[in-house]
């Protein structure tokens, strides 16, 4: 049966639950959009999901009053959880349900089609959210909604597009006091430090053939200003004790070196440490020293391939030489680098992997990993990967098997599965020493046993991990009753 008009009633108390499926760190997208629900005056509860398969019984009960439901959909594991909670709150409830999030986004008919939802938003959902609650409230069409896929007449309707928010001043903070912090406080075992991951920013001016931000954000970086960054790192740091930051922005401060000097000098005398990702062509002898003078402790480059050819496919606006360039510079300041390499992209030979293999045995990176390229969806590259035989799945559920899919059983480079299995060892293994000489000499030993563990085999680590744990755990009982 299709839905062509929502069944709430006129209801000012309009009852609103977001629902994150299934994460380990603060689900910001639905903390982002309840602050601005809150700041409207509207009721609004965020259940954030920390396990898979949650029983029936304990969803029904989260969502008990819920009229308005809003759940986060990413192309990842998360998304089996989020359709499995999607058939559950259809079966048992009348709440009308929106879908929103990356995969929402870049599939909206499909999702809109196959759950018989009532609402796909897609791209930034905070001012969606908004007017979907008022015209629910009001009890009014939602054909003034802009961003929305609906049914009307019995077909899928798009109200339009909607202008990306290009000033954060128009977000409230975060809504921390809607979820537990404390999920997703780790604590590193050699600092004690208590560490959260934090998004400060949205969006990109770079236009990387495999990358997803363009459809999702617009090409335009927009973030929080570093006051405004440190200002919520300080809130955090009062209230939960947290002194270790992990930044996921895309691109921390746009590329920014000035805004980064800034924000390395508004922290420099509050004993926090932090990492987060950069891109190569913005590392930078001053604002690295800056960086490392500041507490960063780790940086993470998407290197992707040392092959020009591939890098030129990818449009990834670097060189191997400024790659190099990079990490002797990281190395030198005494940052902790990592460097991650995919691949396995169309028309990729063994020569590209050969230049990759070289290339990290040159730079050094004190980590390195190599993937194996899969077409997540949202880039030009995904539509590449399409015309080569890329099968899509079918079915919602599939998407969420992307990560071990096997690129649908298609390889799209030339490169045998043996020969990537033999250059990840060769490449991952550097790690060890690599890691180790840093460590020395440096004296920075904060990473050093995660990324041993993480490049010795699942097999081997665990039994580490288990004996780590044993030695450990007074440590822990310690800290916990601190
Ligand atoms: C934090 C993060 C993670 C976390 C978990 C994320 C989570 N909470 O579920 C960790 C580190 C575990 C992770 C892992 C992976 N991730 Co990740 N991750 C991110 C990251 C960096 C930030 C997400 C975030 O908080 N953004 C900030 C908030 C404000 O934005 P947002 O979440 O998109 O929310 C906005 C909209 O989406 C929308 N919205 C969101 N929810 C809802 C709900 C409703 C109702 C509405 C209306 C709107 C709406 O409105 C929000 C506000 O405007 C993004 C990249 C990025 N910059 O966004 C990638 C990203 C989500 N990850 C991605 C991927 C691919 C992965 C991995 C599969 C990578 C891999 N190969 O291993 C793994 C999966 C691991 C696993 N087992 O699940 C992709 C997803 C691609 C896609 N098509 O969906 C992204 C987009 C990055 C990319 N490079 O393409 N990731
Ligand atoms: S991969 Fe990184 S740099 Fe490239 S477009 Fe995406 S977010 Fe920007």
């Amino acid at each position: 049966m299709v839905k062509e008009k929502h069944n709430i009633k006129h209801n000012p108390n309009l009852n609103i639950t977001l629902i994150h499926p299934f994460t380990i760190v603060p689900p910001f997208g639905i903390m982002s959009i309840a602050s601005v629900l809150e700041k409207n005056g509207f009721n609004v509860k965020i259940v954030a999901y920390n396990k898979e398969k949650i029983p029936v019984k304990q969803i029904l009960t989260d969502i008990k009053d819920a009229n308005l439901i809003g759940i986060s959909t990413y192309t990842m594991p998360m998304l089996k959880e989020a359709v499995r909670i999607t058939r559950i709150i259809k079966k048992y409830s009348n709440a009308l349900l929106v879908w929103g999030g990356v995969h929402a986004t870049l599939f909206p008919h499909k999702s809109l089609q196959e759950f018989n939802l009532e609402c796909v938003a897609i791209n930034e959902g905070d001012f969606t959210m908004l007017d979907i609650a008022k015209a629910v409230r009001d009890n009014k069409s939602f054909d003034k909604v802009k961003g929305i896929y609906v049914w009307k007449n019995k077909k899928v309707h798009f109200t339009g597009v909607r202008e990306p928010i290009f000033d954060m001043k128009l977000l409230p903070k975060y809504a921390w006091h809607l979820i537990d912090p404390r999920k997703y406080i780790s604590i590193n075992l050699i600092t004690r430090r208590k560490s959260i991951l934090l998004v400060e920013s949205r969006g990109c001016p770079y236009n990387c053939s495999f990358c997803y931000v363009n459809n999702m954000f617009g090409r335009k970086w927009r973030g929080r200003s570093p006051k405004e960054v440190v200002e919520e790192m300080d809130f955090l740091n009062r209230k939960f004790k947290i002194s270790h930051f992990d930044f996921l922005d895309d691109l921390p401060f746009g590329g920014s070196k000035s805004e980064m000097i800034t924000f390395c000098n508004l922290i420099k005398n509050k004993n926090y440490t932090w990492t987060c990702d950069y891109r190569v062509n913005c590392a930078d002898f001053e604002v690295l020293k800056a960086m490392k003078q500041c507490g960063c402790k780790y940086i993470y480059y998407g290197v992707e391939s040392g092959s020009p050819k591939i890098l030129k496919l990818l449009r990834k606006a670097t060189t191997p030489k400024m790659i190099i360039r990079a990490f002797d510079l990281t190395n030198k300041v005494g940052i902790n680098s990592m460097a991650g390499f995919i691949c396995g992209f169309p028309d990729e030979t063994i020569a590209d992997l050969k230049l990759t293999y070289k290339l990290a045995k040159r730079i050094k990176a004190t980590k390195t990993r190599l993937a194996k390229y899969v077409p997540y969806p949202g880039g030009d590259l995904y539509q590449l990967a399409v015309q080569r035989g890329f099968k899509i799945p079918s079915k919602t559920i599939d998407f969420a098997y992307m990560g071990d899919y096997k690129a649908g059983n298609l390889n799209l480079s030339s490169i045998p599965d043996r020969v990537f299995e033999k250059y990840k060892k060769k490449i991952e293994y550097m790690t060890i020493p690599n890691s180790i000489k840093f460590a020395f000499k440096h004296n920075e030993f904060i990473f050093l046993p995660y990324f041993i563990l993480d490049t010795l085999p699942a097999s081997i680590s665990q039994k580490l991990i288990t004996l780590i744990k044993v030695f450990t755990w007074p440590i822990k009982f310690l800290l916990k009753k601190k």
